[in-house]
């Protein structure tokens, strides 16, 4: 059963991919047919409840793939300049508590540590040591209100054609155990093209999930009215909101 489930997974893989080609496959009706039905089938019997496979230090990737380039507006590049001193990750939206936190109180919070593989819809995956903040803490600490149901996270990249990167989860999702505001990869704090100072780093999802360059934790009760109303950057151009593995 399993290797059925890794099979319609790595079918989706080869066919949707991050790039350009992939797009214009993901056009082809047919091609999306069948993606819909491996992606329904994976939620089904998979669900996100279950904990990612945690794997031992020597199964590190030493050279973590990088997908992608680090944001090059003139913004980032001076708080990368100052080693991110003026970043503040603000927390907002339908919370008791907002907050705008500076890395040096997240880096005061319990930080944990995981070893999981990371799997890009592109068909490539990596496995690295990833330490930070638990969502969970974070959500805690802001005290989502009842109406609260997506957690969205807005990044400082662009496409270039003015649609900045975001992303979201529900708030159970958000909630995982491993679902986590990485500042480290592999023993080092996070370079500026894996996502420093803070990216995401979901465990239980496709690739494309784990937002790099996260500035905004937004929580609402709908993201309808965000980008073109889909929940992220790449489910406006057609991906499943839900991509759990
Ligand atoms: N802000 C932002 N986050 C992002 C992306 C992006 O383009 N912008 N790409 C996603 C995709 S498709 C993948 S596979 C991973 C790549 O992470 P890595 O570069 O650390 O390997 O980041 C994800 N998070
Ligand atoms: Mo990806």
């Amino acid at each position: 059963m399993k290797r059925r489930i890794f099979l319609a997974s790595s079918a989706s893989a080869i066919l949707t991919g991050c790039g350009p080609i992939a797009n214009a496959l993901n056009n082809n009706a047919t091609v999306q047919k069948v993606l819909a039905s491996a992606e329904g089938l994976n939620h089904a019997l998979i669900g996100t409840r279950g904990l990612a496979r945690e794997y031992r230090e020597s199964d590190v990737d030493r050279n973590f793939r990088v997908n992608g380039f680090a944001p090059s507006d003139s913004r980032y590049v001076t708080l990368a300049a100052s080693n991110f001193a003026g970043y503040r990750l603000l927390v907002d939206g339908a919370v008791d508590r907002r907050h705008a936190f500076p890395l040096g109180e997240l880096r005061a919070l319990p930080q944990q540590t995981q070893i999981t593989r990371h799997d890009c819809v592109e068909g490539w995956s990596a496995i690295g040591k990833w330490s930070g903040v638990r969502l969970s803490d974070i959500l805690d600490a802001v005290r989502p209100r009842n109406d609260a149901r997506y957690v969205v996270f807005h990044c400082m990249d662009n496409d270039g054609m003015g649609n900045l990167y975001y992303e979201s989860l529900d708030l159970h999702q958000a909630r995982h155990p491993q679902a986590l505001l990485a500042m480290r990869l592999n023993d080092a704090p996070l370079d500026a093209a894996h996502g420093a100072p803070v990216r995401l780093r979901v465990p239980t999802q496709l690739g494309y999930k784990s937002a790099k360059w996260v500035e905004r934790i937004e929580v609402v009760g709908s993201f309808a009215n965000i980008a073109s109303g889909r929940g992220g950057y790449w489910e406006d151009q057609g991906y499943e909101w839900y991509a759990g593995i």
